[in-house]
């Protein structure tokens, strides 16, 4: 049998030493008593009243009453997996970043994986923007790039931001929504504060319900640094480009995901690891010479804009790899503290307000949720380096720092801990010249909040074009307020006049030509009245990079194909199809009217993976569904597998069947639309599995859009 390879790194290697294994273990309390009864307490006699002595009891019950803490702010819905990075070629001519100039180095990485609005316990699929935030621990120390799916953010300041999280939030008088953006106190601040347009319009589009973590998109977002051995600076981009392309689910699946599996994402993630099938990320940069800095239409510090890959391409640098889920999700995924502000030598910040915000927030945040700022000793967060330095005490502190001394400089241990030379690694912080006013505003060279979301939207294909109208109705359809869906509409107008238009019809409304109130609130309360933004300008006309019609098609590793069978199913239909689809890295699921197991037309038995009750079409890829006589009676008899086919049409995905499946297929919608080139009958395994590599066929759309399912 071939060995399993290795997953371990010098990460995982160090969280084994706090590791705890039950197995053949005797029930102890936080002592080390052996314990003999953990299900009664200490009473006066069989029925008496329990005792205050019961020192069992109190230890038991104390720890359960205080095992919670505050879930994060936002991004408190989350998974995260272990993993590596691997840097292809050196970039020693930006950076002097040890991860970025040894190529041998396989540096361990945690990253995790969130929606922003939702609760912990709120569903995967909601409309919302996925946090992306990678830890590296690194020989030189952990460097955590903290971003999202989506290039570029809502807000310029960070001033801002509890603001526009107290809008996105569930209203604070009844807390409804839940993990929703659709509600009208969004809209009222969104409507309101036109920078926000560029990242809404994306929150609007298909990124904002990924059919997988693994088939999204991360960015660092804020134009960082590369700091290089002679302290030259070069502006960099961050893009994690997923090795099997940008994918999405529609909007209706999502809302019956999360009905049928609130936990899709992490399920998903977690079972693709299992299965030894790797996620992986290309790392790009983009970068820009500092002589650059004012080249663009646009101003690089300001993080609600993008560079176009039309005009900066990404080089690609590394490739991170996932390979092993956590032992256990509190200690890991919970307790792990990103926070912008670790860099190491060869990064840097530049003064994009929003960043440099950040740097403060994090920390800060980790005091509350994680209780003491000894935070960054608990097992996940600590460095594979050593740390020394005089930071004393403090709540939790898990280490015992020896000798007499707790200062610098000192000389009575002998001066140490030590600095660190320049030539031995130390950090410097890039020494930018700086020479202003201090003034609390925002730059005009922000004041752009049009050309971005009208670049993305026309660099759309139609079929995301009109999911972006679909998402802008059905979003500000369940707003209340008619002046904020007016105020929307006039926003989106601005954007483009078709796509109001649209809008505007769904809504039942007329797009106005004018709005009283000022939509640019971003500056100071003098400023009110003047505050429209400029025109939109027109400097490139489409980024094909904007568009998911333009990611990888070539795989269909890990797609969950569901077979629908009943006893007396075609082993030879099944085994032909079969063979072909794990060839080639998808999952099959035999989804029969019962559990346990059906028997095919060779009188053997297979196992069932899920009774049609328990499972539902949107949880699925594709669908076949192999021919034999009885079992097509059978499935004909439940009238759930008609659904699931409906469904699975309606949702744009492959559906192949044989001989008798055929039968099933007539039951159905589909019956009149045999010919769209997502349905195969009688065909070879070979046609289904471009379908799926395809993902959807979005030329169905118009007609999907009939089925009433
Ligand atoms: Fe943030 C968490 C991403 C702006 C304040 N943020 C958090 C996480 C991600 C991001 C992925 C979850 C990390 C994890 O998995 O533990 N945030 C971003 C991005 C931003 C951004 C990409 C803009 C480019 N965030 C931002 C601002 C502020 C915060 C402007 C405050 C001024 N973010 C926080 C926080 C959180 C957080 C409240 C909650 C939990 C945590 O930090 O550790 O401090």
């Amino acid at each position: 049998m071939a060995k399993k390879k290795s997953t371990a790194t010098q990460k995982t290697d160090d969280l084994k030493q706090f590791e705890k294994d039950p197995t053949n273990q005797v029930m102890t309390t936080n002592q080390g008593l052996k314990i003999n009864d953990t299900n009664n307490s200490l009473k006066s006699g069989e029925r008496g009243s329990t005792l205050l002595e019961d020192f069992l009891l109190r230890e038991k019950i104390t720890h359960f009453d205080h095992e919670r803490i505050p879930e994060r702010i936002v991004h408190a819905r989350g998974s995260a997996a272990h993993g590596y990075f691997e840097l292809y070629d050196s970039i020693e001519k930006y950076s002097k970043a040890g991860i970025f100039t040894d190529t041998k180095r396989k540096t361990p990485v945690f990253a995790r994986f969130s929606t922003v609005a939702g609760s912990k316990g709120s569903p995967d699929l909601a409309r919302d923007v996925r946090g992306f935030a990678v830890k590296f621990y690194t020989q030189e120390g952990t460097w955590d790039l903290v971003g999202n799916n989506m290039p570029i953010f809502f807000i310029q300041d960070a001033m801002k931001f509890p603001d526009l999280i107290h809008s996105v939030k569930p209203e604070p008088n009844n807390e409804i929504p839940q993990a929703a953006s659709a509600h009208d106190t969004f809209y009222d601040f969104v409507s309101r504060s036109t920078e926000t347009l560029h990242n809404h319009i994306w929150a609007m589009s298909d990124r904002a319900i990924p059919r997988s973590l693994r088939m999204m998109e991360g960015f660092g977002i804020h134009t960082f640094r590369l700091i290089n051995d002679k302290n030259e600076s070069h502006f960099v981009k961050f893009h994690w480009k997923p090795t099997l392309g940008v994918h999405s689910v529609t909007w209706d699946e999502a809302v019956k995901i999360n009905g049928a599996d609130a936990d899709f994402h992490r399920r998903d993630l977690w079972e693709a690891i299992e299965a030894g099938q790797y996620p992986e990320w290309e790392l790009g940069i983009q970068v820009v010479p500092e002589k650059d800095e004012h080249k663009f239409e646009f101003d690089l510090l300001d993080p609600t804009k993008l560079i176009p890959e039309e005009l900066v391409p990404v080089e690609i640098i590394g490739k991170m790899t996932l390979n092993r889920n956590p032992e256990n999700f509190f200690a890991e995924t919970e307790q792990v503290a990103f926070l912008p502000g670790h860099i190491v030598p060869g990064i840097d910040f530049t003064n994009d307000p929003l960043l440099q915000g950040r740097l403060f927030s994090y920390r800060d945040t980790q005091l509350s949720r994680l209780g003491s700022p000894n935070f960054h000793q608990i097992p996940i967060n600590r460095p594979i380096v050593e740390t020394h330095n005089n930071q004393r005490d403090g709540h939790m502190q898990m280490e015992i720092p020896k000798g007499q001394t707790a200062y610098f400089p000192n000389s009575l241990s002998g001066g140490c801990p030590h600095l660190a030379k320049m030539s031995e690694g130390a950090f410097h912080s890039y020494e930018e010249r700086i020479d202003a006013r201090k003034v609390r505003g925002r730059s005009e060279s922000f004041n752009d909040h049009y050309s971005q979301p009208a670049l993305f939207y026309r660099s759309l294909a139609a079929w995301e074009k009109q999911h972006v109208a679909d998402a802008y109705t059905f979003e500000l359809g369940k707003c209340t307020q008619k002046p904020i869906k007016e105020r929307m509409l006039y926003q989106i107008n601005q954007i483009d006049g078709d796509l109001a238009k649209q809008v505007a019809k769904g809504l039942g409304l007329q797009v106005p030509k004018k709005i009283e109130q000022p939509v640019n609130q971003a500056i100071g309360a003098d400023d009110d009245g003047k505050n429209q933004p400029p025109k939109k300008k027109n400097y490139l006309e489409k980024d094909d990079a904007l568009s998911q019609d333009h990611t990888i098609f070539n795989s269909i590793a890990t797609r969950q194909i569901a077979v629908l069978a009943a006893d007396g199913f075609s082993m030879s239909d099944f085994e032909k199809m079969q063979k072909a689809l794990e060839n080639k890295g998808a999952m099959i699921k035999i989804i029969a009217p019962h559990g346990g197991t059906i028997t095919c037309d060779q009188d053997m038995e297979h196992e069932v993976d899920a009774a049609i009750v328990t499972t539902e079409s949107v949880l699925f890829d594709a669908i076949y569904v192999p021919g034999g006589k009885k079992s097509i009676d059978a499935l004909l008899d439940e009238p759930k597998y008609k659904k699931f086919l409906n469904e699975a049409f309606k949702h744009c995905k492959a559906i192949a069947v044989d001989h008798e499946g055929e039968d099933l297929l007539d039951e159905t919608f589909i019956a009149n639309h045999k010919d769209d080139k997502a349905i195969f009958i009688n065909d070879k395994p070979k046609a289904f599995i471009d379908a799926i590599a395809k993902h959807r066929n979005w030329d169905r759309m118009e007609v999907a859009a009939k089925v009433p399912a």
